[in-house]
């Protein structure tokens, strides 16, 4: 009989870099829609920001600014369990199991790893290979069952399926739940404004890529206005978007932002140019934005409050977490003390 498994949410955001607007739609937005639907449990993986090189004396402040967008965009610490992923060393602990339950082949076939390293993958961290093992422990450690993500975390939630089935399998228990990759609304892959087929990132090279969480006015429309396009209007149809990337994400950022869809756009400014799009796009953004922006702003001038929340969440959730991390030792069995 398998178990049946109460409903949980779980996911984070690497403090690697200022939030982008492809963190805000991608997962933000939409943690802060499931909150309140199921128990929900939001972390700042600061643990997978050190994957690659981040200055220590940057680091804890990174970590704060991605607390003070989750709180901003209305993430609420007594309904939500928020806390940074290093103040609860269970997930470094259940990540070394799952490093020896994930098989290295699994690992040869992430793309993001390709991605981040590059040619130069002899000289990545073994943590940013291995990460995916960590993130896996980061969702069984609750036993979550739902993940809201970008497309872009797709393929690590389906690897966190392997890793639960398989440790399931090995030691014939159902203790891991098979979780869920939650990916939905029209911008779960937000793309960078100069090149739509690269994905907007925090750690893209030039800030004119990405519009951030704490843009001003200004700038948001600059970066709008500076987007690439291509010459063409806006079509009658979605179909007309088919092979115009850049164009396709505007209207898509446009309909998330909106609660919207791209449909919808579409029938709205069907035969508009950019001249008329972009500026009403930048509008959009800046009522959307600046409000969080302005109140992150806020939030960050109370570095001691900020820290006190996620200290708060992280006594919640060792409280959950240490339950299972004591039964998946006695499962493997490691010795511990009673
Ligand atoms: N462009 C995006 N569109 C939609 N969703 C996105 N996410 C990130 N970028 C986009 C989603 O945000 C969540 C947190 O991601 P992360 O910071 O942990 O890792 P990432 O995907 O590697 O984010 P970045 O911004 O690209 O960071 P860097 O440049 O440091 O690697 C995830 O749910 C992700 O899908």
């Amino acid at each position: 009989m398998t178990q049946a498994f109460t409903p949980r949410v779980f996911s984070g955001i690497k403090p690697s870099g200022g939030l982008t607007l492809g963190n805000y739609l991608g997962a933000i937005k939409r943690f802060v829609g499931m909150q309140g639907q199921m128990e929900t449990i939001y972390c700042v993986v600061d643990m997978h920001a050190i994957t690659v090189w981040q200055d220590p004396s940057e680091l804890a402040n990174a970590t704060r600014e991605v607390a003070a967008g989750y709180l901003a965009a209305g993430l609420d610490p007594a309904t939500s369990i928020l806390f940074n992923q290093s103040q609860v060393s269970a997930h470094a602990e259940l990540g070394w199991i799952f490093n020896c339950v994930a098989r290295v082949g699994w690992m040869n076939r992430m793309t993001q790893f390709k991605d981040k390293a590059g040619s130069s993958a002899e000289k990545a961290s073994l943590g940013l290979y291995a990460y995916p093992a960590l993130m896996a422990a980061d969702i069984l450690l609750y036993h979550a069952t739902h993940v809201p993500v970008g497309e872009d975390q797709k393929q690590h939630v389906e690897l966190t399926r392997d890793i639960a089935a398989k440790f399931n399998h090995d030691f014939k228990v159902d203790f891991f739940p098979r979780t869920e990759p939650v990916i939905d609304g029209p911008a779960t892959r937000v793309m960078n404004l100069r090149d739509g087929t690269k994905k907007m990132s925090k750690s893209g090279e030039s800030d004119m890529e990405r519009i951030n969480m704490t843009d001003g006015a200004d700038l948001i429309a600059k970066k709008f206005k500076k987007a690439k396009t291509d010459p063409e209007p806006l079509p009658e149809t979605l179909e007309g978007l088919k092979d115009r990337a850049e164009a396709r994400n505007l209207v898509d950022i446009y309909a998330s932002l909106s609660d919207s869809t791209p449909e919808a756009v579409i029938a709205e400014y069907a035969g508009a140019g950019w001249g008329r799009f972009k500026p009403a796009l930048a509008d959009l953004a800046v009522e959307k934005l600046a409000p969080m922006g302005d109140e992150m702003a806020r939030l960050m001038a109370d570095p001691a409050e900020i820290d006190r929340v996620l200290a708060e969440g992280s006594e919640k959730a060792r409280a959950l977490a240490a339950p299972i991390l004591a039964q998946t030792y006695d499962i493997v069995g490691l010795l511990r003390g009673r």
